[in-house]
């Protein structure tokens, strides 16, 4: 027995629907991104304190004159970042090397102050860390 028409036309209509819109940013909205650049030296990050706001999309553009990293697991965790960019971000970290600039497109999803540093042994503790609050 064949269901009734209307039943049929509305089941059709809404396979081909779109998928609901989500809060986070489809494709076209990574165009708006504020680019923060962060350089990494020997051993210091500039700047080491950054300002974010929640929900709206970044461009973090690391500039680097040596080989050091970006670490940060639990900012990364807690923010959408681009999926073109996800497999750049490996164990909450970003391998900077000396003239290979990286860029990541992301989102912070949640207030907080995050802790980020150089994972390069003894690289922190010579001054690479830093601050990001996300308000
Ligand atoms: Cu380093």
């Amino acid at each position: 027995m064949r269901a009734p028409l209307p039943f049929a036309a509305l089941a059709a209509f809404l396979a081909l629907s779109p998928p609901a819109v989500s809060a986070q940013a489809q494709g076209g909205e990574w165009s708006s991104a504020q680019t923060i650049e962060i350089q990494l030296s020997n051993y210091k990050f500039e700047p080491n304190t950054i300002t974010m706001r929640r929900g709206q999309p970044y461009r973090l553009h690391l500039v680097s004159t040596g080989d050091h990293s970006f670490s940060s697991p639990k900012f990364f965790a807690a923010a959408q970042i681009a999926p073109q960019d996800a497999a750049m971000v490996t164990g909450g970290k970003i391998e900077v090397d000396k003239g290979a600039p990286r860029d990541v497109l992301l989102i912070p999803q949640q207030v907080g102050t995050y802790e980020f540093h150089c994972t390069h042994f003894m690289h922190a503790p010579m001054g690479m860390s830093g601050h990001i609050t996300v308000q």
